[in-house]
């Protein structure tokens, strides 16, 4: 005889094994539609011999000869990786000045679809070196100073080639935004003297009608130790895609390299970006807070050289790009 205890128990019984085959559909279900991303693994020797290579022409100031030759090897790199490849001239005049003709290289993969990220680096480095105390008015290798974040973008480049990101990709890089005038000019203040590829972009985008949801500037990502800061004018513009990038790295183990605090705003091509294109841009850009400037200890002087570039940051910051890229 079951009585009416018993019967309540086994009631329980019931509604108990019922409960708990219940997670296991849960996840289940939860589960299923999410199949796993693989993201590819980022070759840092690779973007390291591309910051080489960049350094082998020279310092690539605008109009000079290395700067010509750096042109013609990255615009051949890129068809590499897509056929998709647009150099954008234009005429320019530094606070000098001095008349040329800017080239800002632009990579595209996917160029139909409209969903789309920008990324950005400059390729020119600075044509003197105003924060060394020997040779200031010599022109700079920029390895970190420009050859770095050109690096670790040919890289990606090679590996949207091999595996094709959901989204589109628009890779830019900047001509002349190290010419900008230094404190000691003996020339009338220029306005606007930095970031004149970034300015023209910015004006004048190298498609009609063009749209980015979004963008990520790399500014100095080579050196080692590096840290990367929520940069004010990133906050300003972009802080969704700073807390989206810094939370990416920070799980993939580099929470060294990207640091959760606030830093100074620094005028870089991000501000262009952000001001006169409208789309919203972050910097990734070394802060150091041991330094006057807060930038690397090397910049611009002669020791921004391939000693001052190391692999695993180049590392930390590629790697976090292909897991931002991969999973949009
Ligand atoms: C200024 O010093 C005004 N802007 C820093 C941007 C920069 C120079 N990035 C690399 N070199
Ligand atoms: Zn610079």
């Amino acid at each position: 005889m079951i009585d009416f205890k018993h019967s309540i128990f086994i009631l329980c019984l019931i509604v108990l094994s019922a409960c708990s085959t219940e997670p296991q559909q849960k996840t289940k279900a939860v589960s299923k539609p999410k199949a796993k991303i693989e993201i590819p693994t980022f070759n840092a020797d690779s973007a390291y011999f591309y910051v080489e290579k960049q350094v082998s022409f020279g310092p690539r100031v605008i109009s000079s000869k290395a700067w010509k030759n750096c042109a013609i090897w990255l615009e051949k790199k890129f068809l590499q990786y897509t056929p998709n490849v647009i150099v954008q001239e234009a005429p320019t005049t530094t606070y000098d000045g001095k008349h040329h003709t800017l080239k800002n290289i632009i990579a595209s993969f996917s160029p139909k679809k409209n969903n789309r990220i920008a990324l950005f680096a400059h390729w020119d480095s600075r044509h003197i070196a105003d924060h060394d105390t020997e040779n200031q008015n010599n022109p700079i290798l920029g390895a970190n100073d420009g050859g770095s974040g050109v690096g670790v973008l040919i890289e990606l480049a090679r590996q949207f080639s091999i595996k094709n990101p959901k989204i589109g990709i628009d890779i830019i890089l900047f001509d002349a935004e190290d010419y900008g005038q230094p404190e000691n000019s003996k020339y009338p203040i220029m306005q606007d003297s930095w970031c004149l590829g970034s300015q023209y972009w910015s004006n004048n985008p190298h498609k009609a009608n063009y749209f980015a949801r979004y963008g990520i500037l790399l500014d100095m990502v080579g050196a080692k130790d590096a840290t990367f800061r929520h940069e004010y004018f990133s906050r300003y513009f972009a802080s969704t895609i700073l807390q989206k990038v810094w939370r990416k790295a920070s799980r993939l183990g580099f929470g060294n390299y990207f640091i959760f605090e606030n830093s100074n705003q620094v005028l870089d091509d991000h501000y262009y970006v952000n001001t006169l294109a409208g789309i919203p841009t972050i910097d990734i850009i070394e802060y150091d807070p041991a330094t006057e400037t807060n930038f690397n200890q090397h910049w611009h002087t002669h020791k921004d050289d391939m000693n001052n570039i190391d692999k695993n940051t180049l590392n930390a910051v590629g790697q976090t790009l292909l897991e931002v890229l991969y999973t949009e």
